[in-house]
């Protein structure tokens, strides 16, 4: 049996309509996270990385292929994608997170703004992320590729991914072709708080 899997999605390819479309669900999960996974099962063999949990390999990534990184990246940034999505998403955070989202950004849609320009402003492929840095505060940060902030080749921007929304073309070209904005607005439709403020509290409790 290959180390990693493809995960289930938690709903069904048309759920997230009329934002995200049956079309691109299917292929983005069946086709490319597929592809991600496989690949990094691939990449993996023989190497010191063959025994590690994903988020170790992250931490360290700078040691391996940049088959591993591009993989392991894929795999992780995708699963944790569709975790955040839901088709009855909670539209706005409450508890801890909004309040250290408003002591951060001064509001929610001054986050959800600088998330957006991030993912705008990331030239060719890649995400846009809300983390949260190991010192406990959060920021906003696109990366390249399938580049993510647990990775130790972020040098100034390192923590936890609480949120990311996918850039890639393959995540909205079939219904937005070059709209990546459209894409990036359509995505607060289907983006559930309470999958954010899960993450969120989970990792504030393993940092203090
Ligand atoms: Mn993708």
């Amino acid at each position: 049996m290959s180390k990693f899997q493809l995960p289930d999605l938690p709903y069904t390819y048309e759920a997230l309509e009329p934002y995200f479309d049956r079309e691109t669900m299917t292929i983005h999960h069946q086709k490319h996270h597929q592809a991600y996974v496989d690949n990094l099962n691939k990449a993996l063999i023989g190497t010191s990385a063959e025994d590690l949990e994903l988020e170790d390999i992250l931490a360290q990534v700078s040691q391996y292929s940049p088959a591993v990184r591009n993989n392991a990246g894929g795999h992780y940034n995708h699963s944790l994608f569709w975790q955040i999505l839901s088709a009855a998403p909670k539209t706005t955070p409450t508890g801890k997170l909004a309040n250290q989202i408003d002591a951060t950004f001064g509001s929610l849609d001054e986050v959800k703004t600088k998330i957006k320009n991030a993912g705008l402003g990331q030239f060719g492929s890649g995400w846009s992320w809300l983390y949260l840095k190991y010192n406990g505060t959060l920021d906003v940060v696109a990366t390249a590729n399938q580049d993510n902030p647990l990775m130790d080749t972020q040098l100034t921007s390192r923590g936890v991914p609480i949120l990311g929304v996918d850039v890639w073309e393959h995540a909205y070209y079939l219904k937005y072709q070059n709209k990546r904005a459209d894409y990036l607005d359509a995505f607060w439709s289907v983006l559930d708080w309470s999958a954010v403020e899960k993450r969120y509290e989970d990792m504030i409790g393993k940092l203090i």
